[in-house]
């Protein structure tokens, strides 16, 4: 495209992307210097105003009142908030999807399931509503009862990324307003727009059932916004997805202010190919973990570790497979996979790619730039690379189409390769030999590990998260919930005597 018709096209997608604010109900904001962008030209769909340290402040006060009453309510009566929101996502899948799409560049089917994954939380939340379930133990006391009780912790800040900007929110926000928190939220500044959006449905859902809206409260700017919300000790919980770096300056200040932080950092994702692996469907589980959403997922697929009698034909099925990848703008039918999301992303693949050959590594396929919308648009061929072995390259999270191929002779080996990364996240392991799945499961230290899936796409019934430079959180499934609660030890004496525990006797 020539300048000026790639000029237009993005004036088009920031046309389209005012009418798709308009009917999810959000008004088109005030102009400011918070540029939101889209991948799909690079051109700039809207410039918003970001949140000021006033702005920031004020919305943690907002919600710290909210949290005094929103906590008194019973539990299954907050599930009506988060019952709506389901109902207004459902109504409006097909517009928030595409709005994901022109900020995010994921391809059709992705952003819809995006917000299906939205949906699906949802619908977990209503039900674990009646399911905050505290455990009662046995006293070793005559006429004492010990048990468990749960309570609202009070506000939760959530900090999400570019690569899943509403799904992740949801995930914490379902589950902290059932749970009787109130929420802060500063979505990326890469992503605004969608972070609108979602903010405008929940206000509309609490009004529609007669909740407090100001339960949810919309911080927008980049990471001094995000400190704000980090330092403030009127935020009880942070729960943070982005890079390992951020949570290396995220944890340690919400710790010294004994707060409490749920982190969702890198990962550095691997599946091992066994010898029995169905190779026709551990091609199609690796081309979907590696190639889609142009690589940019936490869970996305990094590594392959291949056994070496099956390592050539296995990379010539996966060359084959990736020839066949349909690269381009992600509002097009039959485009699987769509841009980086800028720049950066751009440099950062290519500069690995270069450094993946200076340490012997061979680039089998992709890589190269595909110039299809103009100069600001960095669309790529995924990359497969043969290593010669686990440099510190392949140890490195680079958020891109790049899939490092390396080889093992035994299964102790592969699964000593999955570990040795800093990260913890996801991991999967090709195989129909029960024991070498089962020795898989027990020896992967990551909080994923599948059996003849890929490493990306997890239901939210699970719990969500990974060990290492990865965090150590869990969110969305699962009883990922207790994160944003406090639990209260409780010992109720019924009796008429006051025996102490021990069996200590005091004067
Ligand atoms: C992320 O990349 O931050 O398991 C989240 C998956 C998705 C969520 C990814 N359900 O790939």
């Amino acid at each position: 495209m020539t300048h000026t018709v790639t000029e237009h096209f993005s004036e088009q997608l920031s046309l389209r992307a005012r009418a798709l604010l308009r009917s999810l109900g959000a008004a088109v904001p005030e102009p400011g210097t918070l540029a939101a962008r889209t991948p799909i030209s690079g051109g700039v769909l809207l410039p918003l105003t970001a949140s000021t340290p006033a702005d920031v402040d004020a919305a943690i006060g907002r919600a710290a009142t909210a949290f005094r009453s929103w906590r008194t309510v019973p539990a299954p009566v907050r599930a009506a908030l988060v019952r709506r929101l389901a109902q207004l996502l459902v109504a409006h899948q097909d517009e928030l999807a595409e709005l994901v799409t022109l900020e995010a560049g994921k391809i059709g089917a992705e952003a819809l399931g995006e917000v299906q994954e939205m949906i699906d939380v949802c619908e977990f939340a209503i039900g674990l509503s009646r399911q905050l379930y505290g455990v009662t133990m046995p006293s070793e006391r005559p006429g004492h009862r010990l048990m468990e009780t749960w309570h609202p912790l009070g506000v939760a800040g959530v900090i999400s990324a570019f690569n899943f900007p509403v799904a992740v929110w949801s995930w914490n926000t379902a589950i902290a307003l059932v749970c009787g928190d109130t929420v802060v939220w500063k979505p990326s500044e890469t992503t605004p727009l969608t972070g609108l959006a979602c903010h405008t449905l929940l206000r509309r859902a609490a009004l529609d059932v007669g909740a407090d809206p100001e339960v949810h409260q919309l911080v927008q700017g980049d990471a001094a916004v995000g400190e704000a919300l980090v330092g403030d000790t009127r935020v009880a919980l942070v729960s943070a997805t982005g890079s390992v770096r951020m949570g290396a300056t995220v944890a340690p200040r919400v710790a010294a202010r004994f707060g409490r932080c749920l982190l969702e950092l890198g990962g550095n994702n691997a599946a091992i190919v066994a010898p029995s692996a169905d190779v026709e469907l551990a091609v199609r589980g690796i081309v979907f973990a590696a190639a889609g959403t142009a690589g940019q997922r936490c869970t996305s697929l990094r590594r392959l570790i291949v056994h070496r009698s099956l390592v050539d034909e296995l990379v010539e099925r996966l060359t084959t497979a990736y020839d066949q990848l349909h690269v381009g703008n992600p509002l097009d039918d039959g485009v699987l996979v769509g841009p980086l999301i800028n720049e950066r992303a751009y440099i950062a693949m290519q500069a690995a790619l270069l450094r993946a050959q200076e340490e012997g590594g061979e680039i089998v396929c992709g890589g190269s730039r595909v110039e299809l919308i103009g100069e600001q648009a960095f669309y790529v061929r995924p990359a497969l690379a043969r290593m010669p072995r686990q440099s510190d390259l392949v140890c490195e999270e680079t958020f891109a189409p790049i899939l490092y191929i390396l080889t093992y002779d035994d299964l102790d080996e592969a699964i000593a390769l999955n570990n040795a990364v800093p990260q913890g996240l996801s991991s999967s392991i090709f195989t129909l030999d029960q024991r070498e799945a089962e020795q898989f499961i027990a020896g992967s230290d990551c909080g994923i590990t599948n059996v003849n899936i890929g490493t990306s796409g997890a239901e939210i019934g699970g719990a969500f998260g990974g060990e290492k430079h990865t965090g150590g959180g869990r969110e969305s499934g699962s009883d990922s919930w207790k994160a944003y609660m406090r639990r209260a030890t409780n010992t109720v004496n019924y009796s008429t005597e006051l025996p102490l525990a021990q069996g200590i006797h005091f004067g």
